[in-house]
């Protein structure tokens, strides 16, 4: 209980916090996106990982507002990287089950991109492949409304749930991403190997990019190059980092 008005009131004081972390073009090297990480700084003590509070925000439904206002940010930051004349990104956000299922997520996305003036096209949404599977029908609608208002989708965390590929392949999305404990073992391990193989041939054979989580090294990077695979993220390029990291970053390379 004591939790969850500590989280209450750090939306009231703007202790939420955007981190980003870029996402590479595997065949290019190019940064061409970040995905957008919660972080809560408390005015004082230690920076709060979204594990540590999320599992909470979710059960009170606290994670509507502060989903809400990460949405806000992100769009607002994409609009601000634009406008400063940054290349292009892709701001992705992560959206938890609930979200998902609120009933005016549609409205509420295409009221922020009016709002902030961002390209609806330069935003992705992360939703997992459980939260999609707890009701694909609903999924399929709310997909198909997004798609429509040039909001780019992926499935996250892909692997670790159950997908039917039958709706997978009725479900305007554009990418999937690799959950990264499929990726830690990629050079050591034959079945995880095996399996992120397979993913990459399975998405592309739906026209689907693959982005790989985690990745950490250069033989991992190596392995996912020789395998088709489209995109990455990992500490092996950035862990996420404030805003200002990204452009220094981007003007770095
Ligand atoms: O940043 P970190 O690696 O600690 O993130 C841990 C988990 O928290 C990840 O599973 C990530 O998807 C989730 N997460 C991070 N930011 C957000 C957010 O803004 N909204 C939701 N719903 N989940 C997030
Ligand atoms: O579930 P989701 O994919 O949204 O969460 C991303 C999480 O993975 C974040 O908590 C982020 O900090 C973490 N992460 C990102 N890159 C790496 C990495 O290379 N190694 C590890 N161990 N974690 C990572
Ligand atoms: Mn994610
Ligand atoms: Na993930």
């Amino acid at each position: 209980l004591r939790m969850e008005g500590a989280l209450r009131r750090a939306l009231e004081r703007d202790e939420f916090r955007l981190y980003y972390q870029p996402q590479v073009d595997i065949a290019t090297g190019a940064v061409i996106g970040v995905e957008a990480l919660l972080r809560w700084q408390p005015q004082l003590g230690p920076m709060i990982a979204p594990d540590d509070f999320i599992p909470l925000a979710e059960q009170t439904g606290l994670i509507v507002p502060i989903g809400d206002w990460v949405l806000a940010t992100a769009c607002a930051q994409q609009k601000s990287w634009r406008d400063a004349g940054l290349p292009p990104l892709t701001v992705s956000v992560n959206l938890s089950a609930r979200q998902f299922q609120h009933r005016d997520l549609v409205g509420l996305v295409a009221r922020l991109v009016r709002d902030t003036g961002c390209d609806a096209s330069s935003l992705a949404l992360e939703i997992t492949e459980t939260a999609v599977m707890e009701n694909p029908q609903a999924a399929v609608a709310i997909f198909r409304q997004l798609s429509k208002m040039g909001v780019r989708l992926a499935i996250d965390d892909f692997g670790t749930g159950y997908s039917s590929l039958a709706y997978l392949k009725r479900f305007p999305i554009d990418s999937l991403k690799i959950d990264r404990s499929f990726v830690r073992d990629i050079t050591d391990d034959t079945d995880d190997a095996a399996i992120v193989h397979s993913v990459i041939a399975l998405a592309h054979s739906m026209k689907l990019k693959v982005v790989a989580e985690g990745v950490e090294d250069a033989r991992q990077l190596q392995f996912l190059r020789e395998h088709g695979c489209d995109q990455m993220q990992g500490y092996y390029i950035s862990k996420p980092v404030p805003p200002a990291g990204i452009e220094s970053l981007l003007q770095n390379r």
